[in-house]
């Protein structure tokens, strides 16, 4: 395992919507809870686009729908922001744009977006695993100047599936063990298998860093750095786990060559298309 080098937060801390002490305490943990960032309606309309887009079918030939293992029942859609007019409005709402900015201290574009719906009964979860790991090795971004958005689109509980984080741990990353798989990724979506850190360190960092989780009714939001050791676990109950993510890379940070991978991810889970975001003032997320 390798110490950080890079910095966590690459913006001055006074420059944008998050206080000192938040941006002080996304240094130390690697991520920041955020509660309320949606109001019911807000997330009403986004859970509007997810039903949308799950059953148009051009999102489907676009290869965007990834399904549930042995089911039809959806697990991610891809490039929201690409197919939803409404979710790349909610990229580019300033108290969002903003808080982006500040922690990656740049003009950002948006990396990869998704909404993981994680239904009741059939949700299967997604192992420990550092998202900057995948990105810098199947994407080629050079550095973790990235910052996830997720927002719960559903009630997200301890016990449906809440996405567990290691707090501090965003400050060592965990080299992976093998050659990446060429178009890994189309199990990966499914099941991870390469490009995950073994079972001896995620139990190191997880009983040095403790686990937390994230937890809390719709509308409730996460922003945590790309190199957070995260997980949720399966969603065995019958209330779904649904939560829309939003990527957000610095401008400075381009994918370059993939550092492991023989070629690059499509553009749906990959987005290379660097033109900062540029700010809407009067969308219904205001
Ligand atoms: O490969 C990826 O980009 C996706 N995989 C996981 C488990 N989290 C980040 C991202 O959605
Ligand atoms: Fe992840």
């Amino acid at each position: 395992m390798m110490r950080r080098t890079d910095p966590t937060v690459w913006g001055q801390a006074d420059n944008g919507p998050f206080t000192d002490t938040e941006v002080a305490a996304y240094v130390v943990k690697g991520f920041h809870i955020e509660p309320g960032l949606l109001t019911p309606a807000q997330v009403q309309a986004c859970w509007t686009e997810f039903e949308r887009l799950a059953n148009d079918s051009e999102v489907e030939a676009s290869g965007a729908i990834i399904r549930e293992h042995g089911s039809d029942a959806v697990r991610s859609i891809f490039a929201v922001h690409r197919h939803s007019p409404v979710i790349d409005a909610l990229a580019r709402t300033p108290r969002i744009l903003d808080r982006a900015r500040q922690i990656l201290g740049s003009e950002v574009y948006i990396h990869q977006s998704r909404i993981n719906a994680m239904p009741g009964m059939v949700g299967t979860g997604f192992g420990w695993h550092s998202d900057f790991e995948t990105w810098h090795a199947e994407d080629g971004l050079p550095a973790p100047r990235t910052v996830s958005l997720s927002i719960a689109l559903t009630d997200n509980f301890a016990f449906n599936g809440g996405l567990m984080l290691m707090p501090g741990a965003h400050r060592v990353f965990v080299p992976c063990v093998g050659q990446t798989p060429d178009d890994n990724f189309r199990e990966s979506l499914q099941k991870q298998k390469v490009g995950v850190p073994s079972d001896d360190a995620v139990t190191e960092l997880g009983l040095e860093y403790g686990i937390e989780q994230f937890t809390g009714p719709a509308g409730h939001a996460l922003f945590f750095d790309s190199n957070s050791m995260h997980a949720s676990s399966n969603n065995i109950t019958p209330y779904s786990r649904a939560n829309v993510f939003l990527v957000f890379n610095s401008v400075e940070n381009a994918p370059a060559a993939p550092y492991g991978a023989a070629a690059p991810r499509p553009a749906h889970i990959a987005d290379r298309d660097t033109t900062p975001l540029t700010p809407i003032h009067n969308s219904e997320f205001a």
